[in-house]
């Protein structure tokens, strides 16, 4: 299996600030979770972050029959982009929307998910060890 990892804004700053909420992992750790269990389970992640909107689209848009499995942890994306929705919805393979905090105990904000109605499948406030119960729970599902 093939599967794309797809990280939101300031993910590449974990591990720098807020540590009480998003841990003391940086997303380089976080990436040699995912390919350490790929390796383990004879599967390939594509383990990928932007800043920028549409660049997440773009790389959403081209996993098309591309890829086996989507994860994403769109960051603050998730609350408000319509794009990232849109784009999800285009993809006929399992998507597992994960967060390293649980967004629904914090601000109101945070509440409103627009990823969770494309998403098989949410994990939440498990901290950095979201990304591999993401990958175990696609390996359930495919
Ligand atoms: O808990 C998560 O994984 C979030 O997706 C993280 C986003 C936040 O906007 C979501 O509500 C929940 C924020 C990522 C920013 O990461 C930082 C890293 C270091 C220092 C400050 C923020």
């Amino acid at each position: 299996m093939n599967i794309l990892i797809l990280n939101g804004p300031n993910l590449n700053m974990l591990g720098l600030r807020e540590p009480e909420i998003y841990g003391d992992q940086t997303l380089d750790d976080i990436k040699g979770m995912c390919a350490q269990w790929a390796l383990d389970h004879d599967w390939r992640v594509d383990f990928r972050q932007s800043n920028h909107e549409g660049e997440l689209v773009t790389w959403i848009q081209e996993a098309r029959g591309a890829f086996d499995g989507v994860v994403i942890n769109a960051a603050a994306y998730t609350h408000t982009s319509v794009a990232i929705h849109d784009a999800l919805k285009l993809l006929d393979v399992p998507i597992i929307e994960v967060h390293i905090s649980d967004p629904k105990k914090r601000e109101e904000f945070r509440h409103k998910s627009f990823i969770g109605p494309v998403a098989a499948h949410v994990i939440a406030g498990q901290g950095a060890q979201g990304y591999v119960l993401a990958l175990e729970k696609l390996a359930e599902v495919l």
